[in-house]
């Protein structure tokens, strides 16, 4: 599914992020930045080890040796990937909704956003970000996820967001956010 807004387009695939050539691929990291499971592994594995040995200097010279805080992102190359880059976020862990989840989900995909445009990229693809070991509900996380994409773009001129949902149940979940909240434009 493909939508346009304004001279964006914002599209839902399913996919594996690995493979995407967008300019930026999104990594649903933890704050240590070091790897884990799930997509963050994935990404390591196909980008080489230079990727985490990037991740340790960003921790030791930006971050002070500490986390990378939820909600926050930065940017590291790509290695072995298609794509240029990989701008690292941490989502939130599922909580029932009792520590500003939300809210700190939003900022995962505007903070990505914002960073993708400040280096003058033109294209970027999202995992769902905390749907998976941090246990978001998808049907919310799609939602905050898609709301904040669109507000994203008609307020900049941007180029292509891609929404890369790896299995079909977690595609039908984001078209059907994506169709409810076109409908209440
Ligand atoms: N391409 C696209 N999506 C994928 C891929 C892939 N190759 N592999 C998994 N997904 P998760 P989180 C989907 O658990 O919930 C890590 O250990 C997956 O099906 O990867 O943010 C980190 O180090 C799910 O829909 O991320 C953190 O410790 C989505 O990606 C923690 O997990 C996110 O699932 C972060 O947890």
């Amino acid at each position: 599914m493909e939508v346009r807004m304004n001279s964006n387009a914002l599209k839902l695939i399913t996919g594996d992020i690995t493979k995407q050539t967008t300019e930026a691929i999104v990594n649903a990291a933890n704050g240590t930045l070091l790897g884990g499971g799930g997509v963050d592994g994935a990404i390591h594995r196909a980008a080489g080890k230079e990727l985490v040995a990037e991740c340790k200097k960003i921790r030791e010279e930006v971050l002070g040796g500490d986390d990378l805080p939820t909600g926050e992102a930065v940017i590291t190359n790509g290695y072995n990937l298609p794509a240029k880059y990989v701008i690292h976020t941490v989502g939130p862990i599922w909580h029932g909704n009792t520590q500003n989840e939300e809210a700190l989900l939003a900022n995962c995909y505007k903070h990505s956003l914002q960073l993708a445009q400040e280096k003058g990229m033109t294209s970027i693809s999202f995992p769902s970000i905390s749907t998976g070991v941090y246990r978001f509900p998808i049907d919310l996380a799609a939602r905050t996820a898609l709301k904040t994409i669109i507000h994203f773009l008609q307020h900049h001129s941007f180029g292509q967001v891609v929404m890369t949902l790896f299995s079909p149940e977690d595609y039908r979940v984001y078209e059907s956010a994506l169709q409810q909240l076109l409908e209440k434009q």
